[in-house]
């Protein structure tokens, strides 16, 4: 069956986790990504939390599948040589260098387009223009300087970052989507063009709920669906709110049987204005369906802490698959929280291939997550990630160099 960005090759100049992100979508979605790296090293990752001595860890290879590695040394002048013929050839080129190591491998704008006016140049940098937009950034960074740490966490203790790499793999998220745009505008414009995701703005822009919350605080100095209501103080900034919902629909985490010894022995509980009978009869609280003070979700704001309180008292009965399926009866939104080995187990994921297992020369069998976005025209099969260099000769012959060729590239250490 066809792909969606069958004909679409792409340049890949990522490494660590943002960039790649982006170029392994493209990759899912059918691109064809040649991935160049510094001869003998390679991408940092191949060689960061290794688990297995010697093999590509599985950083590198959970967020490189299905593209090809070249490894080509671009500040030789012969390397540079092959690279401009890979410009030509290609039709995206995705970086996300330190600020300005593009420029200073002499990768200009104008080099490029004077080589290939139809190419696009997609960058990942940690700032936009800016007091900062000279920065070297990582992810966690990204999370503090984006807003996303200032309002994660208990409003006791400090700022927190979240698991969900969103400052990498979001960014990469939106880099990618950038880039289709970019190809999509390319037809009929006949013109590549710069796209620019910094991780800054895009984790901002999965915080976008709190910059409308910090808004709302401004106006009326209090937020009502955060737990610092009724009895807590409101200060200026939009404050950390544990496990508030974030939305209009008031929900927490509660405990579940076993948590005394379990860590994820917890469901997240939502108390849906349209269910509060249901959530009332499930608990045993009938009364609180007319009681004034439970009856609307005004009320109930002011007493929160004791509803989930109550709520808990029910969910410390059952584990949290036992309530899932008691609260799904009643259409209660509900989620358990899932420990990384309780969903790497998930028969679901895996027959969506949202779970994949990967067959890799060198380490064996290992667990990734597979494309998330599921198009039905254009299924995605997981390839495992490329050794580095593996594709260093076929992709040179593509570009017309002769064996001859590539050893004497080889001899010089270009390759
Ligand atoms: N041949 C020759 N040189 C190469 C090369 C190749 N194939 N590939 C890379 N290089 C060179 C670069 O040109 C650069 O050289 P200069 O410093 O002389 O210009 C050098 O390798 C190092 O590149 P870098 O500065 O990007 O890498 P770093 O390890 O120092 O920094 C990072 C890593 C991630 C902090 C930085 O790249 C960055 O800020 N990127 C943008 C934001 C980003 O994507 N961050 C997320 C990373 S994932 O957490």
């Amino acid at each position: 069956m066809s792909k969606a960005l069958d004909g679409v090759r792409i340049l890949d100049f990522t490494h660590v986790q943002s960039g790649p992100t982006c170029t392994q979508l493209l990759a899912w979605l059918g691109a064809d990504v040649i991935k160049v790296e510094k001869a003998g090293e390679g991408d940092a990752t191949r060689g960061q939390l290794r688990d297995i001595p010697d093999v590509d860890s599985l950083y590198f290879t959970m967020l490189n599948h299905n593209k090809r590695s070249i490894t080509l040394d671009t500040k030789n002048p012969k390397g540079k040589e092959v690279l401009a013929a890979l410009i030509k050839e290609c039709d995206v080129l995705v970086e996300n260098f330190a600020p300005g190591a593009l420029d200073r491998m002499g990768i200009t704008w104008k080099y490029v387009q004077e080589l290939n006016p139809r190419m696009i140049v997609a960058s990942v940098k940690g700032f936009g223009p800016g007091r900062y937009q000279d920065c070297k950034v990582y992810e966690n960074v990204a999370q503090c300087a984006g807003g996303a740490a200032s309002t994660t966490g208990f409003d006791d203790g400090p700022p927190m970052v979240t698991g969900a790499q969103i400052g990498d793999s979001g960014t990469g998220l939106h880099l990618a989507l950038g880039i289709v745009a970019a190809l999509y505008q390319r037809n009929s414009t006949g013109r590549g063009q710069k796209v620019l995701a910094p991780m800054q703005d895009g984790v901002l822009n999965l915080c976008r709920v709190k910059l409308r919350d910090q808004q709302r605080l401004e106006r009326t100095h209090v937020l009502t669906e955060y737990p610092q209501y009724p009895d807590g103080k409101f200060g200026d900034a939009v404050p950390r709110a544990g496990n508030a919902s974030g939305g209009g629909q008031p929900g927490w985490i509660l405990k579940c049987k076993g948590w005394e010894t379990d860590p994820n022995a917890y469901i997240y509980f939502i108390t849906q204005a349209a269910v509060w009978p249901a959530i009332c009869k499930v608990i045993g609280e009938e009364s609180w369906i007319t009681d004034p003070a439970y009856a609307t979700p005004p009320a109930r704001l002011l007493h929160l802490k004791p509803i989930f309180q109550r709520i808990e008292q029910w969910t410390m009965t059952k584990t949290k698959f036992e309530a899932m399926e008691i609260l799904n009866e009643f259409d209660i939104p509900c989620g358990p929280i899932l420990s990384m080995k309780e969903i790497a187990a998930d028969e679901s994921l895996r027959a969506s291939g949202t779970i994949v297992e990967v067959e890799h020369p060198k380490r064996g069998k290992y667990l990734s997550v597979g494309n998330p976005i599921k198009l039905s025209d254009s299924p995605t099969e997981v390839r495992r990630s490329p050794l580095l260099g593996e594709h260093t000769d076929e992709v040179l012959a593509e570009l017309g160099y002769s064996k001859d060729a590539i050893a004497a590239l080889r001899a010089e250490r270009v390759i």
